[in-house]
């Protein structure tokens, strides 16, 4: 009898902490390095080189480093207006296709250093770290795979003895990156030390990406490595800066040997912009676009970069569709952004600040249909409130669609909806719907798929109202929902 009892209170004891034991992760799983990139949400690309003085956008190689005369660059301004604007961080280009290198590099005399900058003593990629450290940004390097100044371009010493060597230099003595990105792009012509003829690649299998990438994680572990389809960052296949408003964080990529590990330059583009439900890997994306019309600064197209508004509209296409935004700026020629887009991108800043400052749901009385084995303290949806984006409210194993009851006692007045699953234990909802009380009954506002890492939902209108539900209409796994947000969009 006493061992029966025994029994029974173990069963029921364990079948309560079954309950109450974290949901299972469901699919691929991000790493700490994507995270720490999802994180980052929103950074800026810059282009600076001899492009900036020939007013090419793919030079050819053959660019005199002499052009360059840089008497006013400061790092310091790009890095704190990008700053001003809440982007985290700055991708260095480092070497862009005309194969001229901005930091001393030993394996091109196509560097800097021949350069009247500093009197030959300059380091741009240098300048940039001490930049990115006193104010706090994260830094990361984009060095060109394509090199259109080399003559052994398309031999595969290029590869082993010149460009692997220069991502081991930069990877080596420029501090820790938060992504290490690899362009696509092979245009075929170039200068290639004097032969000034057409050599093509192919993307797949030239640069043996599985052993360079391995170079990237060997010595920049902390970094997220992006390229055409991953392995660990995709490109949408456009340079537009928009995600699709279905945008899932999984992706399989098309490989010519489906065996292989993803291979570069496989991307179709319909399908980088919406990503795959239940993809084979982990690969969300970055929305890419310039702030100018060209990646370099032209003369040519002052006054024609991108207002704040626009910018806005991009950063809910982008990062409010669980995807982040690498903005590219172009400083001029003395190595400065110019003062209207400093400005620009400080209004920009300002919209998110004051937008994101205050969620109008703080405060408010929180009715969950479910939570797991009743665990409030663990589970409950006051962790949606709580500002971490790793603390959930999650459901029992069976409940899939849950609701859940935003009461804030009075009217409020928004305009955005942010919604965020923890992606630690993967993307588990396909959709949701919201709605708002109005004149005693509920009214649909708003619906939403893919959630994800972060889904802001931009309404046509104000809405005002004291009471909204959130009603989970399809998951693949009971919920772990992590944020729910109601905003007021701001703008002077
Ligand atoms: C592209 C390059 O070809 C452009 O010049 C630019 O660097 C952009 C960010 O990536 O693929």
């Amino acid at each position: 009898m006493k061992n029966f009892l025994l029994i029974a209170i173990l069963a029921i004891y364990s079948s309560a902490c079954l309950c109450q034991s974290a949901p299972k992760p469901y699919g691929p799983l991000p790493t700490k390095a994507q995270l720490n990139w999802q994180e980052t949400e929103m950074y800026c690309i810059v282009h600076w080189g001899p492009d900036t003085y020939t007013n090419k956008e793919w030079g050819y190689g053959d660019e005199d480093p002499k052009l360059i005369d840089l008497k006013q660059f400061d790092a310091l301004q790009i890095v704190s207006a990008a700053k001003a604007g809440g982007f985290k961080g700055i991708v260095v280009v480092a070497k862009h296709h005309d194969g001229f290198c901005l930091w001393p590099t030993k394996t091109t005399e196509h560097n800097i250093t021949k350069s009247p900058y500093k009197n030959g003593k300059g380091d741009i990629v240098r300048e940039y770290r001490q930049a990115c450290d006193k104010l706090n940004m994260k830094m990361g390097i984009y060095c060109s795979p394509w090199d259109r100044n080399s003559a052994i371009y398309g031999k595969p010493e290029y590869v082993t003895n010149v460009f692997r060597k220069q991502i081991t230099e930069l990877y080596t003595n420029y501090g820790p990156l938060f992504i290490t990105w690899f362009d696509g792009a092979n245009g075929g012509d170039g200068y290639y030390g004097g032969a000034r003829e057409m050599r093509t690649i192919d993307r797949s299998t030239y640069y043996d990406w599985p052993n360079t990438w391995a170079i990237a994680r060997k010595l920049q572990p902390g970094a997220a490595i992006f390229g055409d389809v991953g392995p660990d960052v995709r490109w949408l296949g456009n340079e537009k800066g928009e995600a699709g408003e279905t945008s899932w964080e999984t992706y399989t990529p098309h490989s010519p040997d489906s065996t292989k590990l993803p291979a570069n330059s496989f991307v179709k583009s319909d399908e980088g912009i919406e990503g795959h439900r239940d993809g084979k890997y982990w690969m969300p994306a970055e929305c890419d676009v310039a702030l100018r019309p060209g990646w370099f600064y032209h003369k040519s197209e002052d006054g024609k970069s991108k207002s704040p508004k626009e910018l806005l509209n991009l950063y809910y296409k982008s990062v409010g569709r669980g995807a982040c935004l690498d903005l590219g700026l172009s400083p001029d020629q003395n190595g400065r952004l110019p003062i209207d887009e400093v400005e620009t991108l400080r209004k920009f800043g300002a919209i998110l600040r004051n937008t994101f400052n205050t969620n109008i749901a703080q405060g408010a009385t929180l009715k969950a249909s479910n939570i797991r084995g009743g665990n409030a303290a663990l589970y409950g949806p006051k962790m949606l409130l709580d500002n971490d984006r790793y603390s959930y409210w999650a459901t029992d194993n069976k409940v899939k669609t849950p609701e859940l009851i935003i009461d804030m006692h009075h009217n409020k007045s928004f305009n955005i909806i942010r919604l965020r699953e923890n992606i630690k234990l993967g993307q588990r909802i396909d959709s949701v719907a919201i709605d708002a009380w109005r004149s005693g009954k509920w009214k649909q506002i708003a619906t939403a798929t893919s959630i994800g890492a972060n889904k802001l939902i931009r309404l046509p209108q104000d809405e005002n109202t004291s009471k909204v539900r959130l009603r989970i209409i399809k998951s693949a796994a009971c919920i772990a929902l992590s944020d729910f947000g109601l905003y007021k969009e701001t703008i002077d």
